[in-house]
């Protein structure tokens, strides 16, 4: 069971959460500016980081997550290992999928994340199977989807919605509204201002949050969760937040207004979270630079085992991509 009541431990666990996603996914960066060859497109969610350590943390073990093409934050904060995930984004063979995913695939099932989709959509109704097969074998886990606001448009999504609506399905819908899809502002893509006010077309609770405040995240994720624990059916939040860089590494973002970046970067997670530590007294600079210092030399290390990692080799192209039919 999840603490509502934060120790001082469990809140720095939150901070030092988004400091490694942040760490991370900058060197990701550096990796791609320095035209280093990580093959596919590099999609980041630096400013997002609140919303994948929010939710994650409030998980039980036997949840199961489903991501989209923004997702390493959400496997990082589920506990994917740091190795074999920056290996997998490098392609090489001992990537947590063997190379075959790339960034856009990764499927950690030890960490309960079977798997990412970034076909814009496709999430939910694949994690709807994942919460009928929770509640068809009376299995304790709630699947967690994690989606776009461009994807919220989708009518597979509503379809999502619909079907898990009518089976009380134990499902948590959590819609990253960051304010864009692709070069698309959501004011030009949703008819809908408030994403999560179509949740009681389903027959669910939708609630929005600031997806910038890691606790609220947090306290909210307990509460839907709660919900669909208790065989009440599927939940919704919004979580609003705001997607930093560009789409991927290779947009450049000439469409954004920089006052309305320059708005958002005074709002980070990671700046705001760690004001309210060090005013409360809970970190101090001393602390803050071990923790930064620590994820440093974390993603250092991932990054020489990447790098010393070999390219799979062509006769293992066609292992582990079909599963075993029944009956076979
Ligand atoms: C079905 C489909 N249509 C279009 C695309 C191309 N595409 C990839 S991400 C994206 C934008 C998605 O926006 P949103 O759902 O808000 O997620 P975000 O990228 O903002 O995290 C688009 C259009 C795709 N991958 N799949
Ligand atoms: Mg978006």
């Amino acid at each position: 069971m999840k603490e509502k009541q934060l120790t001082s431990d469990f809140q720095v666990r939150l901070f030092t959460r988004m400091v490694l996603i942040r760490t991370f996914e900058e060197k990701i960066v550096a990796l791609c500016r320095e035209s280093y060859q990580l093959p596919g497109m590099q999609i980041l969610a630096n400013g997002q980081e609140a919303v994948a350590t929010g939710v994650v943390s409030a998980l039980e073990p036997d949840d199961i997550i489903v991501s989209n093409h923004r997702s390493h934050g959400h496997l990082l904060a589920r506990g994917a290992d740091l190795n074999s995930l920056m290996a997998e984004i490098m392609a090489k063979a001992d990537g947590v999928n063997h190379g075959k995913a790339g960034t856009l695939h990764l499927s950690v099932p030890e960490i309960n994340a079977p798997m990412t989709s970034t076909v814009v959509g496709a999430g939910p109704p694949l994690a709807v199977g994942a919460a009928f097969a929770q509640q068809y074998q009376a299995l304790n886990g709630v699947t967690v989807v994690f989606f776009g606001d461009g994807a919220a448009a989708e009518g597979s999504v509503h379809e999502a919605m619909n079907l898990s609506g009518i089976w009380k399905l134990p499902i948590l819908f959590v819609c990253e509204n960051n304010g864009w899809a692709g070069a698309q502002r959501f004011e030009e893509h949703s008819a809908a201002r408030q994403i999560h006010k179509r949740a009681q077309g389903y027959d669910m609770p939708g609630q929005s949050v600031d997806g910038n405040d890691v606790e609220a995240v947090y306290h909210l994720s307990l509460e839907l969760l709660e919900h669909c624990r208790s065989g009440k059916g599927p939940a919704f939040m919004e979580t609003m937040t705001y997607r930093m860089r560009g789409h991927g590494e290779q947009d450049h973002q000439h469409y954004v207004n920089p006052e309305e970046l320059e708005a958002w970067a005074l709002k980070c997670p990671i700046i705001r979270y760690r004001r309210a530590l060090l005013n409360a007294g809970i970190l101090d600079k001393n602390k803050i630079q071990r923790i930064e210092q620590d994820a440093e030399a974390r993603v250092a290390a991932a990054v020489a085992f990447g790098d010393a990692s070999p390219y799979p080799e062509s006769d293992t192209a066609m292992t582990d991509v079909f599963v075993q039919a029944f009956n076979s």
